[in-house]
Formats: C-alpha cells, sequence, structure tokens
C-alpha cells in the first residue's frame, strides 16, 4: 500500500510540473494534478489532518464517469495528493458515477455516504445514495454490500433530481437530508432518519421552494444540502440549480419537529456558478469551515488538460442578527511573502499603486465619501485590460466587473459584472480583502459579503494594481506577495 500511495504521489507530482508555466492556472488553491475536478466532497478532519474529497475525472479535463478524487492538509493550506477515493463499479448501484455526499466518524469508522448513479445520470430514478467505509488512514474504502441504502422510490414523490447526501447525529439518531427537485413544484431537501446509517426512514420535506414565483431560492432542483448548527440558530445551506444558472443561497432560520423556516435568505456569494455545491466541516477547534467549487468561464482550459478549481476555505459565524459572516481563516497568513502599504491615498480617478502581480493578497480600506471605488487587478498598461472589483454605494452594489478583464474571445468567455446586494452602515468603511491567484479572484468584504470570480486576461503585462475612486479616499491598503503551495 505505502509504495501505491507513493507511486501515486510522484505521478501527481510530474502532472503539476507539466502545467508550471500554466498562466492562468491558480498556484496557491487546490485543483487536481491534470483533468476535471468539481464539487468538494466528504470533507472531514480526522486524527489531526483536513481531508478534502473532491468530484474528479481521471480521464479528462471535462465532466464525465466522475469518481472521487481525495488529497490532505496538515495546516489548511498545502495539500499532498492521495490515490482516488471512490471509482465507479460495472453493474453496481453507482456504475454511471460517484457523485457528490458526505463523510462522517460513525464510532470511529470513516464513512462516506455518496451519489450512486445506477443509469441514465439526468434521471432522478438513477440517483441513489450509496455507503462505503474507510480505512484508518481513509485511504482505502469498501463499498457496503447493501447499497443502495436509499433510493427516490422511499419517498412518493415524481422527483426530477435526488442526490448529494448530507449525514449527521443529533442524540442516539442519525439524519440524512438528500437535494431534489419534485415535478412541476420546484427544488426541495428531503430529509431521513435511522438508528444504524443503513436503514432509513423518509420523514418528509425538510423544505420545499415553489419554482412558480421567483424568489431568490426558487429552480428545478436543489443540490448539495447542508443544514449548519450555530447554536440553536441553523443555516440552510444548498445549490439552486437551473437551466442555464446555479448558484448557492444561505437561509438562516429554525429547525423545528424536522422542518427548516427560513427567516432569512441571501446568495452566499455574488459570483453565482463561481462558488457551488459549497460544503463544511467542523475541526478540533470548532470552526466551521466551507469549501466551494469554483468552476471555469470558457473552453480554454479544457483544451490545456484541466478544468476547476477548489476555493480557499472560508471561516463561517453567525451575527446576532442572523447574518452569515464569511472570513478566510489565519492559516492563509503562512503564504505571504513580501510586504508594501500605502495610506491615505486621495482617489480622483484611477491611481496606479506601483505594484504589480498574479498572486497577491490585498487588505483595502475605503471611505467612499458617497461614489463608486474599489481596485483595478490585473491591468494592462495601456487599460485595455483590467478588472474592477467595486463598491457602489449610490446603487448600493458590490462585485467584480469583468467587462475589460480580457480583450480574447473564446468561446464562453465572461465579459459582465457579478454583483449584488451590499450596503456600509452609516460611518462604516468599505473593507476588501482580496485573493488574487492567477485566473481566480476571491473578494471578501465587510466580514459579510464574497464574491468569487475567474478572468482570463490575454496580455502578458496585465499584472498592475490600482486603485479608483471619485472623492474617495484609500485609507490604507496592504499588500502581500504570495507564494505557491506547490
Ligand atoms: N455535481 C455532482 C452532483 C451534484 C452536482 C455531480 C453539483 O452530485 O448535484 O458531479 O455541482
Amino acid at each position: 500500500m505505502a509504495g501505491l500511495i507513493e507511486s501515486y504521489v510522484e505521478a501527481a507530482k510530474r502532472l503539476r510540473l507539466g502545467f508550471a508555466d500554466a498562466r492562468h492556472r491558480p498556484r496557491f488553491h487546490f485543483l487536481p494534478p491534470s483533468n476535471w475536478l468539481n464539487d468538494p466532497n466528504g470533507v472531514i478532519y480526522w486524527r489531526g489532518r483536513y481531508h478534502l474529497f473532491y468530484q474528479y475525472n481521471p480521464h479528462g479535463p471535462n465532466w464525465g464517469q466522475i469518481h472521487w478524487g481525495h488529497a490532505v492538509s496538515d495546516d489548511l493550506v498545502h495539500w499532498q495528493d492521495l490515490p482516488i477515493a471512490l471509482t465507479p463499479t460495472p453493474g453496481g448501484p453507482d456504475e454511471g458515477g460517484c457523485w457528490s455526499g458526505c463523510a462522517v466518524d460513525h464510532e470511529g469508522v470513516p464513512t462516506i455516504f455518496y451519489t450512486g448513479i445506477r443509469g441514465e445520470p439526468s434521471s432522478a430514478q438513477s440517483q441513489v445514495t450509496c455507503l462505503a467505509l474507510g480505512s484508518d488512514d481513509l485511504i482505502t474504502w469498501e463499498k457496503h454490500p447493501a447499497n443502495p441504502i436509499v433510493t427516490p422510490e422511499s419517498t412518493g414523490l415524481d422527483l426530477v433530481g435526488f442526490r448529494d447526501p448530507s449525514v449527521w447525529r443529533e442524540g442516539n439518531r442519525w439524519y440524512q437530508l438528500v437535494g431534489a427537485g419534485i415535478r412541476d413544484v420546484g427544488g426541495a431537501v428531503l430529509l431521513y432518519s435511522s438508528q444504524n446509517l443503513i436503514n432509513w426512514v423518509y420523514l418528509g420535506p425538510l423544505l420545499v421552494g415553489d419554482k412558480r414565483d421567483r424568489p431568490l431560492w426558487t429552480g428545478s432542483v436543489w443540490e448539495c444540502p447542508q443544514l449548519l448548527p450555530f447554536g440553536d440558530r441553523y443555516v440552510l445551506v444548498f445549490g439552486v440549480w437551473e437551466d442555464g444558472t446555479h448558484y448557492t443561497v444561505a437561509m438562516t432560520g429554525s429547525y423545528v419537529d424536522h422542518r427548516f423556516v427560513p427567516a432569512r435568505t441571501c446568495k452566499l456569494d455574488a459570483g453565482d456558478r463561481h462558488f457551488y455545491a459549497a460544503q463544511t466541516l467542523t475541526d478540533e477547534r470548532g470552526r466551521r469551515l466551507m469549501w466551494g467549487w469554483i468552476q471555469e468561464d470558457g473552453d480554454a482550459r479544457h483544451a490545456a488538460g484541466w478544468s476547476g478549481v477548489m476555493s480557499l476555505p472560508r471561516e463561517l459565524s453567525l451575527a446576532r442578527d442572523g447574518t452569515l459572516l464569511m472570513n478566510p481563516p489565519e492559516e492563509l497568513k503562512i503564504l505571504r511573502d513580501t510586504h508594501t502599504q500605502r495610506f491615505n491615498l486621495a482617489l480622483n480617478g484611477a491611481r496606479y499603486l506601483g505594484l504589480e502581480g498574479l498572486q497577491l493578497e490585498l487588505q483595502a480600506e475605503f471611505r467612499p465619501n458617497g461614489s463608486e471605488c474599489g481596485l483595478s487587478i490585473l491591468r494592462s498598461p495601456d487599460g485595455v485590460e483590467q478588472t474592477h472589483i467595486f463598491y457602489d454605494p449610490v446603487r448600493k452594489k458590490l462585485g467584480v466587473d469583468r467587462r475589460r478583464s480580457s480583450s480574447g474571445t473564446g468561446p464562453g468567455l465572461s465579459s459582465d459584472v457579478q454583483e449584488s446586494n451590499f450596503e456600509l452602515r452609516a460611518d462604516e468603511p468599505l473593507k476588501l480583502h482580496i485573493f488574487l491567484d492567477h485566473s481566480v479572484i476571491e473578494v471578501f468584504a465587510n466580514d459579510r459579503f464574497c464574491v468569487t470570480s475567474r478572468v482570463y486576461p490575454e496580455n502578458r503585462d496585465s499584472t498592475e494594481l490600482h486603485a479608483f475612486g471619485n472623492g474617495a479616499e484609500l485609507r490604507r491598503i496592504d499588500i502581500w506577495t504570495l507564494r505557491s503551495i506547490w
């Protein structure tokens, strides 16, 4: 076994080296050695280490027959590749793919729940919950002979989706959520309970959307649900899937008698599909950490032999008023290399900050003074290419403007503004905390707002950093170049 792991790790290293010069490939985000990644799966803190499994196609840079890839980290920052954890079994209930799911600790036995695909993948009837038991090092997994352990027939509903189990323990019982869609009704989260993890009783829907209205949470299917307790309050997180669009929703509310009653709903990330299929773990410090899938824009990466990136971990907490707070964990500071600061800059137009970079962490504090302000990154000296991270206090929007990000015209390359509602309180400064990793941008604003984006500038010299505003003040900015994790 040790030899097998070593040869896998060596092969993974060689594959990564082959991409060493790839312009748009991130350097401090996790992504597989090559080929396709989508959802984070089964994230678990186990024996003092962070394990990250992920939807993985080892055969190509496109979504295909999906396996579970695996990586482990001691420090939340550096990741080591490990052998594939789950592979579809020909003739088994997962022969069409091992789709998303979770991992739990069952009396010291690592236990994975995942979606097996037993027929035509897009049909809810093909989607079933399967179980696998792991070795103590989480390297080898045995699929349970009772698989599938939950099927869509158990609901008696006419479903258009039934996938992505999320399991937790409450008292002496286990509970399982399954993401679903009810035909002509909308997305839903279904709830099951069990005493032994094998036999499950359907308890009904935890929550059902309504696709005829168009509030934020509509859509045909809700994917990757998770119910997160924060003391006696709860946050329900799920992905809304609708033709042509998907985004992650967070609802704060109450969970009583196996039903969830939302009190407050928001998009978790204004980057919509660039932070999707979110999943969390709780570590020994009691921190709730979340990862999401950052997908590509355009087809160029597929041709390059890789596609899909894991977000940085986000630390979650809940404010007294029910706002979900999100921040980068402190461990990321070990990536910091050179440091530069600027103070008290009056902004009237764009102002070059005398710095360039493709791998940066920026922490900026602005006084907008009533008009739009922000940072312009990946900017070419002639300004033809540039990406704006902006706050507009008049329209009360915060976002990433990609209309000039790239002069390229590759198929599917977005040229848009990704924004969502955001308002500063009276006298509150704008605090932007930004991670730029080549084509990946992750923005955290004032502890309570995130936008994740992808951009692919064409010009090699699109690396400048500017601040802009119209009467705004950049009170302080800290800029670090960041090291690679590979
Ligand atoms: N991705 C998985 C599904 C899940 C979707 C398939 C979300 O299990 O619903 O790769 O991105």
